[in-house]
């Protein structure tokens, strides 16, 4: 179980003004990469391109032995084998998963954790069994509330010693929209280690944190999980007493292929004058994407880019494309997505004490070079 071997409330750290990334997030920068922004090109990420997030070490597992244990307020407990797993009926989806770090490097004060710039997202077909599939075979009490996902890794939070472990609940678990899945395959390939081999979770529409990897057991409770993961992290806070909300479903992002090619270490783009074309993705786990715009004059004027039409993928991003006619001279290009419920991305930070969900919208400067 989880045990305290330091101050278990500790708020995180916010980096002093002008404070650079420490040792400590370039250890977590060095083993968790982000996409590479012109792999936003692809429906689905290739191999080995979608972004990484492990907070503890990759647990040895082995598919032969894994078992997965679901108990707690149960009528039925039950052990599964991925044996077991892989017999039942199996539903494939395509989701866009982003971690809700993502964006936190840009913040001012900057929380000091896993300094992602925009990148930390990907797109994958996941397949497995619906969790309601195996929820039903265990027959929840009628008081269960919430179902508890445990992670095989183990490690320490600000002093505590504790497995990966978050919560869902119930009607979300046992619900079919979206279908929670028992996933063991990722673009029809068993999970790599990295990516929770031999079985994880993955909530459609909701941010990395909830897609529990290695998952070995699930504990269905009649109160709310209160463990770090869950009640310490995760929340949206303004200040370290502040009890903050959940942070849960994903806000509307569009992010663009950049342009033309890069002026090394600057992250400068540089283009030709004439046609040039814009492109990327955009995705929400609100309410489905209705509307891209594109600004050349970062952010002054906006105009609509054109999206690609729904393809029935309702969890996986949407490509956005337009054109604009470059001049000679320093431009910033921005694009922003607005979702059906009317959410859009804001252009001042939001911010919090855990940098979650910033969703600001995405600037690229671009120098046009004089003709010839
Ligand atoms: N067991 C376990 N599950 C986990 C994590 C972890 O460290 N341990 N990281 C979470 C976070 S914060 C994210 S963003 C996603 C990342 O999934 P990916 O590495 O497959 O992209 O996994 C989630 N599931
Ligand atoms: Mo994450």
């Amino acid at each position: 179980m989880d045990a305290s071997i330091g101050d278990f409330s500790s708020p995180g750290r916010l980096a002093a003004p002008g404070e650079g990334i420490g040792l400590d997030e370039l250890a977590l920068a060095a083993r968790n990469h982000g996409l590479p922004l012109e792999a936003l090109r692809y429906d689905l990420t290739p191999d080995g391109l979608h972004y990484l997030l492990i907070h503890y070490d990759i647990p040895a597992a082995s598919a032969d032995e894994w078992e997965l244990t679901v108990g707690g307020r149960v009528r039925t407990p039950l052990t599964l084998d991925m044996r077991r797993l892989r017999s039942l009926a199996a539903v494939t989806q395509r989701v866009t998963m982003e971690c809700a770090g993502n964006g936190r490097a840009r913040l001012e004060p900057r929380p000091v954790s896993q300094p992602w710039l925009v990148e930390a997202v990907g797109t994958a077909e996941w397949t497995g069994v619906p969790l309601r599939t195996v929820l039903a075979e265990a027959e929840p009490d009628t008081d269960a509330v919430e179902a508890v996902f445990t992670g095989a890794d183990h490690g320490v939070e600000r002093g505590v010693e504790q497995d990966y472990r978050r919560s869902l609940p119930l009607p979300l678990a046992t619900g079919d929209d979206p279908e929670v899945l028992l996933a063991y395959a990722m673009n029809g390939r068993p999970l790599p280690p990295q990516h929770g081999h031999p079985l994880r979770l993955i909530v459609p529409g909701w941010y990395g944190m909830a897609h529990v990897k290695w998952l070995r057991d699930i504990t269905l409770t009649d109160t709310p999980y209160t463990g770090f993961q869950q009640a310490t992290a995760y929340r949206y806070r303004q200040s370290a007493d502040d009890p903050g909300e959940p942070v849960t479903k994903i806000a509307p992002r569009a992010l663009m292929v950049p342009p033309g090619f890069p002026d090394f270490m600057s992250r400068n783009r540089v283009v030709r004058p004439g046609e040039v074309r814009l492109e990327g993705r955009a995705w929400s786990g609100r309410a489905p994407v209705a509307r891209v715009e594109v600004s050349t004059d970062g952010g002054g004027s906006w105009s609509e880019a054109g999206l690609s039409p729904e393809d029935g993928h309702r969890w996986a991003w949407r490509r956005w494309q337009t054109s604009w006619a470059a001049t000679p001279g320093s431009h910033v290009l921005a694009v922003r997505a607005t979702d059906a419920d009317g959410h859009t991305q804001p252009l001042t930070q939001p911010w919090n004490r855990g940098g979650f969900a910033n969703n600001l919208v995405q600037r690229v400067r671009v120098l046009c070079l004089e003709d010839g």
